[in-house]
């Protein structure tokens, strides 16, 4: 591939590019990865924005740091932290953002190869996202383990314990403590994501990544999966991830501020907002 092919005649990796691109159906197996920061205007809070995230608002929990509420071992040790949590941030209570009706808009129109989300929201099947175009790298809350026996415990028993009883949830079967699916720091990712993952990444012609710090691996390394060839697109309040803004920068495009304006924007370049407004205002 010549440098040139990847983004336009001129070579400039824009937003304006991308828009031809996706026009002229340049782009048709698009990888889509989110974060947090898709579901902020839902108004769950992401982790790591100062003053807002959830890491500068954990005082009360009074953890040694605040990733150990989603720590495996410390989980073990001491449920109290995270069973509080997680009976605020249980899905249910929040409806998908202008963002997710974005990557419906994609899946509907046969573009979207997979969205890798770091979300443990729901909200992207919520919003009509196809469920096989979703991979939830870090899980959800639909399903239920014993973090010791790893038998599936009743997702009804669960919820219950955590949210109605405030105790952590005990496996009938070994007495251990049980947890939604989500992935706990120190836990490996679901089968689905390394299933998928590598066919994904040399299939992809387009990424783009969208409201995530890039902290968290393995997720944070999905943009060097893609080929060399493939032009990578962040929407993010801030530059993360080390994103290309050399001269020689033939691929990466940022653009900064809200990605709910930013899809906005987009979608009004490519003639798309109607279908976007019908995509949001559909849930
Ligand atoms: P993070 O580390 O909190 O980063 C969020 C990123 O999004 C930051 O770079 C912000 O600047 C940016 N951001 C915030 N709001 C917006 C916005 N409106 N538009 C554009 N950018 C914005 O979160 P990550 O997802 O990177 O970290 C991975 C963790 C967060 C995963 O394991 C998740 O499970 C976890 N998490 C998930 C949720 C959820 O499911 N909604 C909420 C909070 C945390």
């Amino acid at each position: 591939v010549k440098r040139t092919d990847v983004f336009g005649e001129d070579n400039v990796p824009s937003i304006e590019n991308l828009a031809e691109g996706l026009k002229s159906g340049k782009y048709k197996r698009i990888v889509v990865l989110t974060g947090a920061g898709v579901s902020v205007a839902a108004g769950i809070p992401d982790f790591r924005t100062p003053g807002t995230g959830l890491y500068d608002n954990l005082e009360k929990y009074n953890l040694p740091h605040p990733t150990a509420v989603f720590d495996i071992d410390f989980y073990k040790k001491n449920p109290s932290p995270f069973v509080m949590l997680a009976s605020e941030i249980w899905p249910g209570r929040h409806l998908p953002t202008l963002t997710h009706a974005f990557l419906k808009v994609l899946d509907d129109k046969g573009l979207l190869l997979r969205n890798y989300t770091q979300n443990i929201d729901g909200l992207e099947v919520i919003a009509g996202v196809k469920e096989e175009s979703v991979i939830e790298c870090h899980g959800h809350f639909r399903t239920a383990r014993c973090t010791s026996c790893k038998s599936p415990m009743s997702i009804d028993f669960v919820s219950k314990s955590i949210i109605e009883d405030g105790v952590p949830p005990i496996c009938s079967k070994c007495g251990g403590i049980g947890k939604p699916d989500i992935v706990f720091f120190g836990e490996d990712l679901p089968n689905v994501f390394h299933n998928n993952i590598n066919r994904d990444c040399r299939q992809a012609d387009l990424l783009i990544v969208i409201g995530t710090s890039l902290a968290v691996q393995p997720v944070a390394s999905i943009p060097e999966f893609v080929s060399d060839s493939v032009p990578r697109v962040l929407l993010n309040r801030e530059h993360v991830g080390g994103w290309d803004r050399s001269d020689y920068n033939y691929r990466d495009v940022f653009v900064s501020g809200n990605c709910d304006d930013s899809v906005e924007k987009l979608c009004g370049m490519l003639e798309w907002s109607d279908e976007l407004k019908a995509a949001y205002e559909s849930v």
